[in-house]
């Protein structure tokens, strides 16, 4: 383990999709708080989205807009390494490693596995179900001590957990066991349509979520077909008012309330007015980010500058990690 001066993050999001408010509110918002009291790695898990059946010049113009997004959220490419999965090989070879010390068993009570089974029933292959020992290996490898992610990845990061203390109680203390960093408000944000579903940049139905960089009238539009409940108060209640109670973590977050407040601000007002309040609140956050997106996704070579450099950057430490792996398990060096 090296020595470190202050704690280290590591995060990653796929490049699957447009990023989506729920993206942004449960994970990139917090990438940038963090940024100055830790240690960032911040990834485009671009070898990840291949477990879904992608387009390839889509995915790889959406590798660039992650990365052009996570600057327009606020991150400093000089502070943070800021990188592409795949141009570090040090992920896929820990990943073949750790799938060693991982059991089919465990892989097989993913959530997300089972979900992604069933929505890609044409398509269930063996990527999809080791997914969870490449996050593993993108995370041990830098030893990180926090992981910001939201809800739905905590199953992930429980066996990043169980994996690397496995490995360290047969070979040694060799990986930081990882602590998930999951906000309190906007861990999940639900689908505007259907809102027993989480909100997810790959979902068909673009109604279903928020584009981080959506021009506004077309964030309000959506905003004001999204689905309501039955009654006409506005009061956080997630299991009679999932639709009501989405909206509400959605202006809170964005605005940094408190759900008591929120209710409080609205007890007067329709759900109508509510959600248009909302918009705005939504609009007026993405709109710089929108802006700033705009500004650098086309400048290629500024891009591609920042991405050599974090590669370099994060090779460096992965390289010594996998390196102390392979010599533990008793692979001969060159
Ligand atoms: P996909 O639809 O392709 O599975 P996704 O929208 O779930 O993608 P990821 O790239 O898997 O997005 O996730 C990036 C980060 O955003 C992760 O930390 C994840 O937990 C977080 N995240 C994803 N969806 C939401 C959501 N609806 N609310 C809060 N956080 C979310
Ligand atoms: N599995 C995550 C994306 C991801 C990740 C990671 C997040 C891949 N590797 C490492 C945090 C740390 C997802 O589906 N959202």
């Amino acid at each position: 383990m090296g020595d470190k001066a202050k704690k280290r993050i590591f995060s990653g999001v796929q490049p699957s999709g447009h990023l989506t408010l729920g993206n942004y509110l449960g994970a990139l918002k917090n990438f940038a708080i963090l940024q100055d009291e830790y240690d960032c790695i911040y990834c485009v898990v671009d070898l990840h989205s291949l477990t879904v059946r992608q387009n390839p010049e889509e995915l790889r113009q959406r590798s660039y807009s992650v990365l052009a997004l996570y600057i327009a959220c606020g991150l400093d490419p000089e502070k943070n390494i800021l990188f592409i999965q795949s141009h570090v090989p040090a992920h896929s070879e820990l990943a073949w490693v750790l799938g060693c010390y991982t059991y089919m068993g465990e892989l097989g009570r993913m959530t997300q596995f089972k979900e992604k089974s069933s929505k890609h029933s044409e398509n269930i292959n063996s990527g999809l179900f080791t997914y969870p020992v490449l996050m593993a290996s993108d995370i041990l490898l830098y030893n990180a001590d926090l992981v910001p992610v939201g809800d739905d990845q905590k199953q992930h990061l429980e066996l990043t957990r169980d994996v690397a203390q496995r490995f360290n109680n047969i070979y040694g203390e060799t990986f930081v066991v990882p602590e998930p960093y999951i906000p309190k408000q906007g861990a999940r944000i639900m689908s505007l349509q259907d809102p027993e579903k989480k909100m997810s940049k790959s979902d068909e139905n673009k109604n279903n979520f928020i584009s981080i960089i959506e021009e506004p009238n077309s964030i309000m539009k959506k905003f004001k077909k999204a689905v309501t409940d039955s009654g006409a108060e506005i009061i956080y209640d997630e299991a009679n008012k999932p639709g009501i109670s989405n909206l509400i973590s959605i202006y809170a977050t964005v605005t940094g309330k408190a759900i008591h407040e929120v209710e409080k601000e609205f007890e007067n007002s329709r759900y109508g007015e509510f959600k248009m309040a909302v918009g705005d609140a939504v609009v007026a956050k993405l709109t710089p980010i929108r802006i700033k997106y705009n500004e650098i996704i086309s400048d290629k070579d500024y891009l591609d500058k920042i991405l050599r450099n974090g590669a370099e950057r994060a090779e460096e430490i992965a390289s010594k990690t996998l390196d102390e792996v392979y010599r533990k398990i008793g692979l001969v060096r060159p």
